[in-house]
């Protein structure tokens, strides 16, 4: 049943382009930076509505008019012809179109036999990088994990940023409590393994975030990049330094210890709410900038001055990301980015690292001591990965269903994910895909990994669903809230993304035939109890029925939003501050709604045991031993070539290489080589590589650049395309390598079950060339088959 939706809320006044043209607001889902659009919908010849232009909207209080090439082409990768329309069920082998009570019944029936056994290990949940980009990706998986009760959850973050949780669980007890970049006050930006020119920024919700870091530049702030890649980010900025990949624990360890040993630590305003900072000192003393310096590639004076500057500079800021993370010291190195601001007095002042307070987050209480944070509460099966933040590895979860025994994972509910080529060894996670007894996606495309579902469901278009940014607010770098609805009405035959979801809550509940609105019902009760119950609610004592009453809202989802809105830290309490933020007041405000600049937050935003911030927790103290042998391991002359990822501008990860217009040019799968490695290893300009890993080995054309340090190649990933049985024509014309074949998947950061993506050593040669090990080793493309690929168990290395 499609939801009614009326557009006034968010349609424009002014020129339109042709008749029956009319201009709407959207919010971009297409990346973290959240930039409003402004786009223009006309009727197509069949007289159905679709978007043909996009432009970033100049009154959006948080974007500014800003947009990139991707939002621009909203309508064209909007309107793409080969997204799936109709869901699609497997019959005799075949998927084909379904109508979508024959798609439910299908699941419902298909994950009850699954279940029937009583085992609900059996169905496991990857839930894919759209889930954050979504409304019904933050309303509906956790009603979906909780109801399925399967310890067998795999999400991208453990291919991303499960490092920072990780730390930030550590340090202030909340493992989402992620202190950003207060950009557009720093002083000094010292940025670890993120390319904003081409990501657009990531755990730093900034629009225009190359159009800030220029600004920074202009107020006559500095700007230093550390990458093994001469980027487009370290080209802006004032000082690159090309870092050896994996090697920034090292780096950041040796600053920590330059502080102390040349007395300039100075924790500022936060240091009453520090502890553990003397530990710091005790782990950092053997790490000086001489005995990192081989082992990080960056010269001892160097890592002195990084030091000294931050700790001179008025306000300043380190901020990680990907290369920061997906490595193999990924929350060490997450935490000593927290660690410098702490001990640099940067940490929640403005100009330094600020902890964001979203208008969906919890309202402020007195500070308190918490729980604080614990990983390990359950193992997997196979490699007895601890859980962390209630996730196994995304890389467990081919030997989850290739592993015999009990507990194995026999079903897969897979939403807005593609790990086939997102997560290491593709290869293997096929086989095993195709060896389920249940696999349902919910995913707009017929890809590589959802041509093993017995049923995909596919969720409406962008423009025909609401925005809302739950999780990305909490990690912008100014406190603001936009809402938009769909700008096209649901069309005959759709469902909207999330009703797909409830719906699949209900299947997994045993009750696929309820009203999927039932479940926000639900949801919208549990919630209003628990805070007329909870004496530091705005509603404390109230009646439940008369807040649900007062909820408004054209949907279950906006009800909650609404719901979420006042309960929240700018919220009307329900009447309780009439001026303050509901449902109606974002709609009344289609531009958004400023909630102004970052603001301290320490401690009120703490939740460990001791109430401080714990500069030194015990399970990154524990693992230091690692970092020694790690930095033992790596004196001397570099080996092997390792590998590291790159993104570009006009891609995201696996899904947009269908969009003819975000193709060709620059966004390229070829494999980046020093001119004088490629000098090295025989490999010309344009010529084919062969490159192998220990998951297996894949080919790309070479391109010799000055980009990577010599001894780093750079291959992108979310390639791939080449595989039967899709349908995303476009993408598997020039189909790309999948870079994460490489990998067997045991590699990983032990303290978060982040896998290794960047950093990880390779064998290349010339693809032609017969002679040499690697190309003689394994011809195929990929997934020729290592060991560990060949559904063998593979034991955990870490
Ligand atoms: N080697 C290497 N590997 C990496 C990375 C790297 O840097 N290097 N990066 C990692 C990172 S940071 C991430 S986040 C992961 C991403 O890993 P995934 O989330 O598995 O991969 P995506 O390519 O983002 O695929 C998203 C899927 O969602 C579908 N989709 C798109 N829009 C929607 C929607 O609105 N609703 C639904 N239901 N589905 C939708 C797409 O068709 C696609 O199938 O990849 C990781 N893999
Ligand atoms: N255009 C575009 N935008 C995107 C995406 C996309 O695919 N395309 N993906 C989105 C997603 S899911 C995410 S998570 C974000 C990621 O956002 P970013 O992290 O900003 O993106 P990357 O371009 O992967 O930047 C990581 C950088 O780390 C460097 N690096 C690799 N290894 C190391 C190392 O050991 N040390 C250091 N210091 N650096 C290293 C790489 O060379 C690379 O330049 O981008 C998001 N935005
Ligand atoms: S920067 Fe990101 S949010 Fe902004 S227009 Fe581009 S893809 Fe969309
Ligand atoms: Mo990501």
């Amino acid at each position: 049943m499609p939801e009614s939706v009326t557009t006034q809320s968010n349609a424009e006044p002014g020129p339109a382009a042709g008749p029956g043209a009319r201009t709407a607001l959207r919010i971009c889902p297409l990346c973290e930076a959240t930039c409003g659009l402004v786009v223009t919908i006309a009727p197509d010849d069949g007289g159905r509505e679709r978007i043909t232009a996009a432009r970033g909207d100049r009154d959006d209080v948080f974007s500014r008019g800003f947009v990139c090439p991707k939002g621009a082409l909203f309508g064209e990768l909007d309107a793409d012809p080969h997204r799936l329309v109709r869901p699609l069920v497997r019959r005799d082998g075949e998927l084909c179109e379904a109508s979508w009570e024959e798609a439910f019944a299908a699941v419902a029936e298909g994950l009850g036999r699954v279940l029937e056994d009583g085992d609900p290990r059996a169905v496991a949940l990857f839930l894919g990088n759209p889930n954050v980009h979504t409304v019904a990706g933050a309303l509906y998986p956790p009603l979906l994990v909780k109801t399925l009760r399967t310890p067998n959850v795999f999400t991208a973050s453990t291919l991303d940023q499960m490092p920072k949780h990780a730390s930030s669980g550590l340090l202030y007890g909340d493992p989402l409590a992620i202190p950003v970049p207060d950009l557009d006050r720093t002083d000094h930006l010292l940025v670890v393994g993120a390319n904003p020119l081409e990501s657009n920024g990531s755990l730093c919700t900034a629009p225009d975030f190359p159009g800030r870091l220029r600004a920074l530049r202009r107020r006559g702030g500095t700007l230093t990049v550390v990458d093994p890649r001469r980027t487009r980010t370290a080209r802006l900025a004032d000082r690159h330094v090309a870092v050896r990949p994996g090697g920034d624990a090292l780096l950041l360890m040796a600053m920590v210890q330059v502080l102390f040993a040349e007395e300039l630590v100075d924790t500022g305003a936060a240091g009453e709410h520090l502890g553990g900072v003397e530990d710091v000192a005790r782990l950092a003393g053997d790490f000086t900038p001489e005995a990192v310096s081989g082992a990080c590639g960056v010269e001892p004076e160097v890592i002195r001055t990084l030091a000294r500057e931050l700790a001179a500079a008025e306000r300043a800021a380190v901020y990680g990301r990907i290369g920061s993370t997906t490595v193999e010291f990924g929350t060490t190195a997450s935490w000593l980015v927290d660690v410098l601001n702490a001990l640099t007095g940067n940490l929640d002042r403005p100009g330094g690292a600020m902890f964001p307070l979203s208008a969906t987050a919890r309202a402020p209480r007195p500070p308190a001591p918490g729980r604080g944070f614990a990983t390990g509460r359950r193992h997997s099966r196979v490699s007895g990965h601890p859980e962390v933040k209630g996730e196994f590895p995304a890389a467990a979860l081919a030997e989850e269903i290739d592993t015999p025994g009990e507990g194995r994972v026999r079903a897969l509910v897979c939403v807005a994910g593609n790990p086939v080529l997102s997560a290491p060894d593709g290869a293997r996670l096929e086989r095993a895909l195709a060896g389920l007894d249940f696999m349902v996606s919910v995913d707009p495309y017929l890809n590589e990994t959802s041509r093993h579902a017995h049923v995909v469901l596919p969720p409406p278009p962008p423009s025909r669903s609401p925005h809302f940014d739950f999780s990305f607010n909490a990690l912008a770098v100014r406190n603001q809230a936009r809402y938009t609805r769909p700008v096209i009405p649901l069309g005959e035959g759709e469902t909207s993304e999330s009703a797909i979801l409830a719906r699949l809550v209900l299947c997994a509940s045993g009750a696929p035939g309820a009203d999927p609105e039932s479940v926000d019902a639900m949801v919208v009760e549990h919630t209003l109890s628990a805070a007329v119950a909870d004496p530091l609610s705005p509603v404390h004592g109230r009646d439940t029925g008369e807040l649900t009453r007062l909820l408004s809202g054209e949907s279950g989802p906006e009800r909650r939003l609404d719901m979420m809105l006042r309960l929240g830290p700018y919220g009307d309490g329900f009447g309780a501050d009439p001026g303050g933020l509901t449902l109606a007041k974002l709609l009344e405000h289609p531009h958004g709604v400023d909630l102004g600049p970052l603001r301290p937050r320490l401690p009120e935003v703490l939740r460990t045991p001791s109430g401080k911030v714990e500069l030194c927790p015990e399970p990154i103290a524990a693992d230091i031993p690692r970092l020694r042998r790690f930095l033992a391991d790596r004196q001397g002359e570099p080996g092997a070539p390792v590998l590291v990822g790159r993104r570009h501008l006009r891609s995201n990860n696996s899904w947009m290489h269908n969009v003819p217009g975000l193709k060709g040019g620059s966004n390229r799968c070829t494999l980046h080589v020093h001119p004088a490695d490629a000098a090295r290893l025989g490999l010309a300009d344009g010529s084919l590589a062969e490159i192998a890993g220990d998951g297996g080995a894949v080919r790309a054309p070479v391109e010799v650049t000055e980009e990577v340090a010599p001894g780093v190649v750079s291959l992108p990933h979310g390639w791939g395309h080449d595989r039967p049985g899709t349908r995303v024509p476009v993408a598997s014309a020039e189909p790309g390598a999948n870079v994460n074949q490489l990998l067997d998947g045991r590699l990983l950061d032990p303290l978060s079950g982040t896998a290794v993506l960047n950093g990880f050593p390779v064998r290349v040669a010339p693809a032609a060339a017969p002679t040499g090990e690697a190309a003689g080793e394994t011809a195929a493309e990929s997934g020729s088959a290592s060991p560990a690929s060949a559904g063998s168990p593979a034991q955990s290395s870490v």
